[in-house]
């Protein structure tokens, strides 16, 4: 039996502290990498004037459509801050804390994908149609 060397396999304070750490990223990587992907949910035929709430990592509703002309509110009322950005980046939010508001107005037809940029993996769609086709999708 090879005699124990002392020392030799335990973990030095140096080891241990960059372990914490790792630990510590580790943690910040899985909140950071959080949300959900609702860009391919039933579709929710909304009007004018329509609102997104942000909570538990998601976009809801997470694929909508309205008319050309309408405003959609983002709304966060989650615990994490909140932004939401067009995969284009024709439009985006400010940041959204807790219990703020922004509003984007869809002046053409159009559909996008979008995401926080805080939380990559948070994503949905917005299409603007014009009022026939939107009439019609709305029968
Ligand atoms: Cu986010």
């Amino acid at each position: 039996m090879p005699q124990h060397k002392s020392g030799r396999s335990r973990i030095t304070p140096a080891a241990a502290a960059a372990l914490a750490m790792l630990a510590a990223i580790a943690v910040v990587a899985a909140a950071c990498g959080g949300g959900k992907d609702n860009s391919d949910d039933a579709l929710t035929v909304g009007g004018m004037n329509e609102t997104v709430i942000m909570d538990n990592m998601q976009f809801e509703p997470g694929n909508l459509q309205v008319p050309v002309g309408a405003t959609v509110t983002f709304t966060n009322r989650d615990s994490a801050t909140h932004d939401a950005q067009a995969d284009d980046e024709s439009w985006e939010t400010d940041n959204l804390e807790n219990g703020d508001s922004e509003a984007v107005t869809f002046d053409a037809a159009g559909e996008w994908l979008y995401k926080c940029t805080i939380h990559p993996a948070m994503k949905a769609r917005i299409t603007a149609v014009e009022p026939a086709a939107w009439a019609e999708s709305n029968d």
